[in-house]
């Protein structure tokens, strides 16, 4: 419903529901307590396709129930684990908005598009540094996010231009810097972001205006280093045009993706707490900062195939 939107916000809701969640009921056995767990996690999940920051932050809360040995350990570990991802994950925003600010050119003209916390946060962080004198913030449609972001961006005193998402190639030639935030960041470092961030970021690469991705590192998706494709979520087309015009034009199928894909070609570099890295890198930060064991991952891939 986008009720509860962003993709590190919809990963830290995600980890304090199931925190509720497993406190509300009472459980006999650490059985009963992992199988309701496993189902909550699979409802939360499915709820958005794209943002790989859900999947991530349900596994990373559920690993520490599947490691507990009994009931009371379990209770325990689910408390201190959705804790533990929240506090990082607030932690992670702030120091990218640190290291970020700093990879903006001075006396910089950003754009940004969609309304990420992150992006934001940099770009805050950066004027209060007297590194952004001026912002250009897109409208994002069809839900608009754009007005968030220029409001955000306002409430901060940065003077803020607010353009339709068609005039972005237009108004390239007065930008320094395109930030934006992430939803999935690919083993191959190619980014899934709002609908409209691939053509900015061509745009960008066109005027050779540096395109900076800000995210933190529980957006990076280890499922794509198996061959998984991250699932673009494709919204009602309501949302697009309402019915009373859409059964004016009986012809017409009206499409709604609310992702596209960034080719890592686009990006020049990825802000994470782990500091700014080139999109080459995001192997390095599944492996060593989501933890993928690609070697334990390939002893039981070749167990299970050994016939
Ligand atoms: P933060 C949003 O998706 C936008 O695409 C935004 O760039 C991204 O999540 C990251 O946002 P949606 O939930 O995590 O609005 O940086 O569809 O807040």
């Amino acid at each position: 419903m986008m009720e509860i939107r962003g993709a590190g916000r919809i990963a830290r809701t995600a980890a304090a529901e199931l925190r509720e969640h497993g406190s509300s009921l009472r459980y006999t056995t650490l059985e009963d307590f992992r199988r309701e767990m496993h189902r909550a996690a699979a409802v939360l999940t499915e709820t958005r396709p794209t943002a790989v920051s859900l999947p991530n932050a349900v596994r990373f809360v559920i690993s520490r129930i599947d490691a507990s040995e009994s009931l009371e350990e379990a209770q325990a570990a689910l408390v201190e684990s959705a804790d533990d991802f929240i506090a990082r994950s607030r932690q992670a925003v702030e120091m990218i908005a640190e290291f970020g600010s700093r990879a903006i050119p001075e006396d910089s003209v950003i754009m940004t598009h969609c309304n990420s916390e992150v992006a934001v946060a940099t770009t805050i962080k950066a004027w209060e540094k007297g590194r952004v004198r001026e912002a250009f913030v897109t409208e994002v449609r069809p839900r608009n996010q754009g007005y968030i972001t220029a409001k955000a961006l306002s409430d901060a005193g940065i003077p803020t231009n607010f353009i339709v998402d068609s005039a972005a190639r237009y108004f390239m030639r007065d930008i320094d810097a395109v930030i934006t935030g992430a939803d999935a960041v690919t083993a191959g470092g190619a980014v899934v972001n709002k609908i409209g961030t691939s053509q900015i970021a061509l745009a960008a690469h066109e005027a050779r205006v540096p395109f900076i991705v800000t995210t933190e590192t529980y957006k990076f998706a280890p499922g794509t280093l198996l061959g998984e494709r991250i699932p673009i979520e494709e919204r009602a087309p309501q949302e697009v045009v309402d019915d009373e015009i859409a059964g004016m034009m009986p012809n017409v199928r009206v499409r709604n993706p609310a992702f596209d894909v960034t080719p890592a070609a686009y990006i020049d570099m990825i802000v994470t707490e782990a500091g700014g890295i080139p999109p080459g890198m995001a192997y390095v930060i599944i492996r060593d900062y989501l933890g993928w064991n690609c070697g334990e991952w390939q002893k039981n891939f070749l167990i299970d195939h050994q016939e």
